[in-house]
């Protein structure tokens, strides 16, 4: 690198990089130079906001250095990178993260202190960057920490929502959306104004033959917009590497805004330009597992994969290198089907742009793309009209049509006279108006599928993707179980419970390998150990307990049982069958004299997460469970012995505070429909059990923790097509203890009772879907079973601690190196300390 550098400038060059602090000395100065000159502020008014400015600035700076470094590096060894295209990512906060994974945070900490702050207090200055929905943002967040700390080169690729995912607000017992304005002060993100790129919507294209007799098609007219690049530096943990997240931003093209207009006193539409521009980029979808097929998110899709497949492709370029080497250099994972058109994409720069034929084009892009599918839920899969890309991408349709022209010629060719299996495979769906199957077109154009945890990846086998392993063969189907970064999810979360495990296993390194946790299994007899893993859970439950009295006004006790669900509210995650179980403990209590009441285990039963703002069924659940809390939690018969919360505005910076202070948490979806969760996983890496279904991820954590440490009930993923036939054909009874629920409801106990006359009869009269009376039972005596064994606190402390020390497998790092050897093809670059 150094070499590279021009002789007049190498000099200062050299200098620079040993710029930056190294002890708190070093770090207050910077702090107060950031304050003074960055910020244009004094010392005598720095507030913790201008403290966190300050102190991020210090950190980035540092950072930046290193991302520099680590650019040059990967550019050098000109080897393969991958890019890791997702439409979400949730960030969370960044600071104590920076802090941590470059290994300053003690010093920070004193320095901070010696200018008069906590570092506590500093760190909590920082807005969230939630630009995601749940699960699968957060999975985009994780690998990115895993492929810094792993040392690979890599890229993520995303758009920079003005506003992320809404704020929640609960009133009155409902939920409340407000707009989530992130970007005030954002020092984490650099705008890279010379990196834009022009994206084309809309237009016609025409075709002719060129001398060759080859047919030559341009696509033109149209409207054009920019994308501005904003890059994210990702700190890896423990190592130099600093990873680029480049988010766009849309802009209009054509400048500002139209001074003619403005000037003959059309004031109105001079900024319309500009405004229809930016409204690309200025919001995230909010939903969860559902796709809502609208027009302004397949803009938000082409533009963002089509800015960054320039990006891409100007990289590979600048190699020099044959076009067929491309998959050699350049690994793109699709991230579900929302950056799919990227496929389509690179097929018609490589035909259209860059004059390559159809066969050799479309075998470049098939060894490039990989595609990770997260649900089978039929109304999360993507879908859009015929028309609609007609409208919007018309070259693009016409590309979709040949591609999917010679995949049905090829299955054709396996299965002769096959009608239907060609129209279930087609990417083309053909209803009124016609589809395009994003998910089809996927899988088509890509070299390999997988799934996010072993069941759901045998699911995707033999259900919605069944006939492709016909079509394909198995091999193009795999499997890469969902992990959790060890470094957010315990050091940064549960600093004291990485401080205990660290001082048995002997070092930090179970962070980088998470499997050495298993060492702190000869502990778990060891008394003084126990002593403080248990003093440690109390210490977090303390710390929730307060957050819950500073903003619900109820005192819970912290020696009683935590039972948390925290996640989007969605029915096939059954929060509702987990506030119909609160509403049958609270009426047996009531049916107790106060005598046998105080055999019962004291609960607090805290939920958290949003719902999607046009989801009735959901924000119906949520307002239930307020309903229940206002009517429980005043109940003077029943006092410490049931508590029930809902904490408003889930989101990464609560979870970090919520998980590791659980007892017990509940992951309870109706077998075969939550992919993987990984939820999951960060409550028992932090020494809560579980209550679940045998679904998703629950299932590995099982075979690995051992059934004895999991509360798992409910009926199977294989029983539950027949559950539901006979639920419509044959007789369909509801469960007698939640009729009995179903009654208090519908008395009034809780409130109008119209209010949840929804979720009743969902259960009821329409099918109940999602089985919630079928595993009532099982579920109730499940939790009779988790009371029973929390009241034996040491049997319950060898439970945690076994499950912790079982965990190593769910590490997002084991799951990134498993992509890396079988999707991508790609090894770690070799970094010398510096
Ligand atoms: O992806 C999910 C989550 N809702 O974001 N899917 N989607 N779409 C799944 O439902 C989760 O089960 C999964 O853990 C997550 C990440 O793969
Ligand atoms: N939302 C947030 C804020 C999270 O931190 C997580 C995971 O930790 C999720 C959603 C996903 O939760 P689950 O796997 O339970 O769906």
């Amino acid at each position: 690198v150094e070499a590279s550098i021009p002789e007049p400038q190498r000099k200062a060059w050299l200098a620079h990089q040993t710029s930056g602090f190294k002890d708190k000395d070093g770090f207050e100065t910077e702090v107060v130079r950031h304050v003074e000159t960055t910020l244009a502020r004094s010392m005598y008014n720095c507030d913790e906001q201008a403290a966190y400015s300050a102190c991020s600035l210090a950190f980035r700076d540092r950072l930046i250095l290193e991302w520099n470094r680590t650019q040059q590096r990967q550019t050098f060894a000109d080897s393969k990178r991958v890019y890791y295209l997702s439409l979400e990512f949730l960030m969370g906060r960044a600071l104590d993260n920076a802090m941590l994974n470059i290994g300053q945070k003690d010093v920070a900490k004193a320095g901070l202190a010696e200018l008069g702050f906590r570092i506590e207090d500093v760190i909590e200055q920082e807005h969230d960057a939630a630009l995601g929905n749940g699960g699968l943002g957060r999975l985009a967040a994780c690998f990115l920490d895993s492929l810094a700390s792993l040392n690979y080169s890599a890229w993520g690729y995303g758009l920079r929502y003005r506003y992320g995912i809404f704020k929640q607000e609960i009133i009155d017992g409902y939920q409340v959306e407000v707009p989530d304005y992130w970007l005030d002060f954002n020092p984490w993100e650099f705008p890279r104004h010379d990196v834009t790129v022009d994206i084309q919507f809309y237009g016609h294209v025409t075709k002719r033959t060129d001398d060759n007799g080859k047919t030559i098609a341009t696509w033109e007219g149209g409207e054009i917009v920019k994308a501005v690049a904003y890059d994210v530096p990702i700190p890896g943990y423990a190592t130099p590497s600093t990873n680029n997240l480049r988010l766009w931003s849309s802009k209009a093209a054509s400048g500002e805004f139209d001074f003619q207009k403005f000037n003959s006193g059309d004031y109105e539409n001079s900024v319309a330009d500009q405004q229809r521009a930016e409204t690309i980029s200025a919001v995230l979808y909010p939903n969860d597992n559902l796709d809502r097929g609208k027009e302004l998110r397949l803009k938000q899709q082409y533009f963002w994969v089509a800015a960054s497949l320039y990006d891409i492709v100007r990289r590979f370029k600048k190699s020099r290198r044959a076009w067929k080497e491309f998959p050699d250099q350049v690994a793109i994972q699709l991230n579900d089907t929302h950056p799919t058109l990227a496929v389509v994409e690179l097929q018609r720069i490589l035909v259209d742009l860059e004059g390559l034929d159809w066969e050799e084009a479309w075998n470049i892009v098939t060894n490039t793309f990989g595609y990770t599918n997260h649900t089978v839920l039929p109304e999360a899969l993507e879908k859009w009209s015929v028309p609609l890309f007609q409208h919007l991408l018309p070259r693009h349709l016409q590309l979709i049509y040949d591609i999917n022209l010679f995949f049905l010629q090829s299955v054709e060719r396996k299965f002769p006279k096959d009608r239907e299996m060609l129209a279930r495979v087609s990417i083309i769906e053909e209803s009124q108006p016609k589809m395009v199957r994003m998910a089809h077109l996927a899988i088509v154009g890509s070299h390999k599928v997988n799934g996010v945890a072993e069941l759901h990846s045998d699911l995707i086998k033999t259900t919605i993707f069944k006939d492709f392993v016909e079509v394909f063969g198995p091999d193009k189907f795999t499997n890469v179980t969902n992990g959790i970064t060890p470094r957010r999810w315990l050091h940064q979360a549960n600093p004291r419970l990485s401080e205990l495990i660290s001082s048995k296993t002997g070092s930090q390194n179970f962070l980088k390998d998470l499997t050495e946790l298993a060492k702190i299994e000869h502990y778990k007899d060891d008394k003084a150990f126990r002593k403080e893993w248990a003093e440690i859970k109390y210490a977090n439950k303390v710390r929730l307990a307060k957050h819950i009295k500073k903003t619900t006004g109820v005192d819970v006790n912290p020696s009683a049982l935590f039972d948390v669900q925290v996640k989007r509210i969605h029915e096939y995650k059954r929060q509702q069958m987990n506030i119909f179980g609160v509403i049958h403990r609270y009426l047996t209590l009531k049916s107790l004299s106060p005598e046998e009441r105080k055999k019962f285990q004291p609960r607090v039963s805290i939920f958290g997460g949003k719902a999607a703002p046009g989801y009735w069924m959901a924000k119906q659940i949520i307002h239930l469970i307020n309903a229940v809390g206002a009517v429980v939690n005043n109940d003077k018969d029943i006092g410490d012995l049931l508590k029930v919360i809902f904490l408003e505005d889930y989101n990464v910076s609560k979870a970090e505070m919520i998980i590791p202070a659980s007892d017990l948490s509940e992951h309870i979806s109706t077998a075969g429909t939550e992919a993987s969760g990984t939820s999951n996983m960060k409550f028992v890496l932090n020494g809560g059990l579980i209550i679940g279904t045998c679904d998703g991820a629950n299932i590995e954590i099982t075979r690995e923790i051992g059934e004895q440490n999991i509360f798992l009930f409910g009926n199977l993923a294989e029983d539950v097509e027949d559950i539901r036939h006979n639920h419509t054909y044959g007789s369909y009874t509801v469960d007698p203890d939640l009729v009995k629920v179903f009654e208090a409801i519908e008395k009034g106990t809780f409130g109008e009772p119209n209010d949840f006359m929804g979720m009743i009869s969902a259960v009821r009269d329409h099918g109940d879907f999602y089985l919630v009376s079928d595993d009532f039972h099982s579920y109730i005596e499940t939790q009779e079973l988790v009371d029973k064994a929390y009241r034996d606190q040491e049997g319950w402390i060898t439970k945690s601690i076994e499950s912790v020390a079982r965990m190593g497998f769910f590490s997002s790092d084991r799951c990134i190196n498993e992509y890396a050897e079988g999707i991508w093809n790609i090894e770690p670059l070799a970094v010398k300390d510096q």
